[in-house]
């Protein structure tokens, strides 16, 4: 069982149609633990580097356009698996495919409005949570939640 960091970032949408608690109850009734957490603006050039691997695509421009200059709320949640566990709270990238249940499937109607974002692997959480946090803002691995006896055998 590995212990990973995972960032994820409700999108603008979900901030303004009011859904950032509703979101954040997904991931703590599943378990996981919040360990860093701030609402920001984030500018272009922070989105164009955090999507750097879809520059160049037909979507790039409008990622950018609809996630820079609007309030967005950045988090780091952990667990065992969390960078899986936290996709699969998520759902998949299209909200009309994606399943009821997840995020995506249960409030989203479009692509490029699909509420929240979530790394894919170890290198993009450890790449994104440097960019979007510092380390001090990021609770110690040494802070334990008596829960998680309940929660991991
Ligand atoms: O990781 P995930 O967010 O599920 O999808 P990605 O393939 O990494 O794409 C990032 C982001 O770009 C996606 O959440 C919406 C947007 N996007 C889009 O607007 N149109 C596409 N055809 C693909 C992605
Ligand atoms: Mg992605």
């Amino acid at each position: 069982p590995v212990v990973q960091d995972t960032f994820l970032c409700v999108k603008p949408d979900g901030v303004e149609r009011g859904l950032i608690g509703e979101m954040i109850v997904r991931f703590e009734r599943k378990g996981l633990q919040l360990v860093g957490m701030k609402m920001i603006t984030p500018s272009r050039s922070l989105i164009e580097t955090h999507y750097a691997e879809h520059r160049g695509k037909g979507f790039f421009n409008g990622i950018c356009e609809y996630m820079s200059g609007h309030p967005v709320v950045a988090m780091v949640w952990r667990g065992v698996d969390a960078i899986s566990v936290c996709r699969t709270v998520i759902g998949a990238t299209n909200p009309t495919k994606a399943a009821m249940g997840t995020i995506r499937g249960d409030f989203g109607m479009q692509t490029g409005r699909n509420l929240i974002h979530g790394s894919d692997g170890p290198e993009s959480a450890a790449r994104e949570i440097g960019l979007w946090f510092r380390p001090e803002e990021i609770t110690p691995a040494s802070v334990v939640p008596c829960i998680n006896k309940w929660l991991y055998e």
